[in-house]
């Protein structure tokens, strides 16, 4: 039943896979790596894995460039790596989700190529979005869709047509109203299932399907990324067909059991965003809402209130997101230094009290800040795209610092890591932070720990208490635990009760006799009990 699916309030983690561990020297973290180093997420007490892309790729945007959906990339292993990755995850307890990339596949896809080498209007071309161009000799692009990374959305191959790429140009879109493509990731969805996966991430899981015509889009709709903005039309993204696939992928999912997806949603409207977790469609969608709000509690209040209204739907969960592989480090983001990371640990503690499905991001729990990178070790495409603009997402994807004195500390074998590993990171080890009780991963520990355990953690419905400005407090009805977050700088009064947690340092541990919350903190509690 509903009830009692895994997923329902799981802690997610998602593991970066170039950049978690590297077991053989290469400087490119893979499944062995991630294997080993299972023992840290039992430790840390996350309930289940997402992996970003393993396949064949040439890397063009680190793997998002999908040569081969059904294989591993000898970068990262064999496909008996994975066998035994997911079998030694589930001895964990730890569940294996990974990523399938539909919207798009690498041009060094064998579709791609074959595309390539065919005629306009061939059955080789049909799976991919080619058009012919505008203006006299079709010299201009089909249409104005801009790339998400920059540029137009259009590259003219060698007989003059055009073909569409919402990212790289190393990332043609597929056309989903061709049978064979909607039939191949069925075969994907299989292929993995078959071998034990307990779901998928679904990358950009409101793009795939595009309107025939293609029509303009409004140029505004270029400034949000892939993120769909209400009064803004943009036909690239959120087009009601996309449906049709979700509902398709649900069928294979349900022929087995206990699987589940999740999609990235990047979408506003709570109505639309909806759509997506109707019962036959996907079972998890990321909400950015809280990703995407600054440090300020009305704002996230409000973020939060919309994220939990976009899932009413019976069954559907809300999830929680604070930081991913595409957007700046929690504790960069919220301020510089110190501020910054109390923030981050507040924020930590307001999402890990929320109901329903969290999602962490490999390093949350360190800490780690971003990565000002040098130009000439920057991957992103973004970066070269952007026209040495943009300086691109490779800053939060700096490889895990684990143990040792020395750059890449314990992260490969080796002495090399893909992004240089800052050499001042000794702080911020896993080795260097289990021993401190006062670490961002003591931190994570704990707060994941007291929401495995405590009963206080249940009820989907918040209410909410009145809060001096810059503060909330919510409850959760049901098992009671109050969240309180003080965004301000000034100390504000505690609501009554036992202190659970804290973001930081809290003069008393029992608030019923009055006690403070001081700025930037947030704090856990157990309600006095009634008399
Ligand atoms: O990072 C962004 C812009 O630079 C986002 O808008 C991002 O492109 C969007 O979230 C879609 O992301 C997903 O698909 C991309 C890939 O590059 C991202 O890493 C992935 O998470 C294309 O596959």
């Amino acid at each position: 039943t509903d009830e009692d699916v895994w997923w329902r309030n799981c802690v997610f983690y998602q593991v970066y896979v170039p950049s978690f561990a590297d077991s053989t020297g290469d400087g490119i973290g893979d499944l062995r790596g991630i294997r080993a180093r299972l023992g840290y997420l039992e430790l840390l007490g996350v309930d289940a894995l997402w992996l970003t892309p393993f396949y064949p790729s040439p890397m063009a945007d680190n793997g998002y460039d999908v040569a081969d959906p059904r294989a591993v990339d000898d970068r990262f292993g064999t496909l008996d790596d994975f066998d035994a990755l997911v079998a030694e995850a589930h001895r964990y307890g730890l569940k294996v989700t990974i990523d399938l990339v539909p919207n798009h596949t690498s041009s060094a896809h064998h579709w791609f190529q074959e595309a390539l080498q065919a005629p306009p209007h061939s059955a080789e071309r049909e799976r991919y979005l080619f058009r012919d161009g505008r203006g006299p000799n079709g010299t201009e692009p089909p249409n104005n869709w801009t790339s998400v990374f920059g540029g137009p959305a259009w590259t003219r191959v060698a007989d003059g047509q055009w073909y569409l790429h919402l990212f790289d140009t190393e990332q043609p879109d597929l056309n989903w109203a061709n049978p064979e493509v909607q039939d191949d990731l069925q075969q994907t969805m299989r292929f993995w299932l078959d071998r034990g996966v307990d779901g998928f991430r679904i990358d950009v899981a409101h793009a795939m399907a595009k309107p025939p015509d293609l029509p303009d889009m409004e140029p505004a709709a270029g400034d949000s990324g892939a993120l769909v903005v209400p009064g803004v039309y943009d036909p690239r993204f959120d087009n009601d067909s996309v449906h049709d696939i979700h509902r398709m992928a649900r069928k294979v999912l349900d022929s087995y059991p206990g699987r589940m997806a999740v999609g990235e949603l990047w979408i506003l409207d709570d109505e639309r965003f909806a759509k997506y977790l109707r019962a036959d469609e996907l079972q998890l969608g990321f909400n950015f809402r809280l990703l995407t709000t600054d440090f300020d509690a009305n704002r996230i209040r409000e973020a939060i209130e919309h994220s939990l209204d976009a899932v009413r739907g019976p069954g559907a969960q809300p999830t929680w997101t604070l930081a991913n592989h595409d957007v700046g480090r929690q504790v960069s983001r919220y301020g510089d230094g110190w501020r910054g990371l109390a923030r981050a640990r507040a924020m930590a503690l307001v999402m890990l009290a929320l109901p329903g499905v969290a999602f962490l991001y490999n390093g949350e729990e360190l800490g780690l800040p971003d990565v000002h990178l040098p130009d000439e070790a920057l991957r992103d495409p973004v970066w070269e795209r952007s026209g040495h603009v943009d300086r691109g997402r490779d800053g939060c994807r700096v490889p895990l610092p684990w143990e040792g004195e020395q750059a890449p500390f314990g992260f490969s074998t080796g002495t090399r890591s893909w992004l240089p590993v800052p050499e001042d990171w000794a702080g911020l080890t896993v080795e260097t932070q289990l021993e401190d009780a006062d670490s961002v991963l003591s931190l994570y520990r704990r707060a994941l720990e007291l929401r495995r355990e405590r009963p206080e953690f249940s009820g989907e419905e918040l209410e909410w208490y009145g809060a001096p400005p810059g503060c909330f407090a919510f409850r959760r009805k049901g098992g009671g635990l109050i969240c309180a977050l003080n965004t301000s700088a000034a100390p504000v009064p505690l609501p009554p009760g036992e202190i659970l947690l804290s973001s930081g340092p809290i003069d008393s541990a029992d608030t019923s006799g009055g006690g403070e919350l001081p700025g930037e903190t947030a704090a856990w509690l157990i309600p006095a009990a009634e008399d």
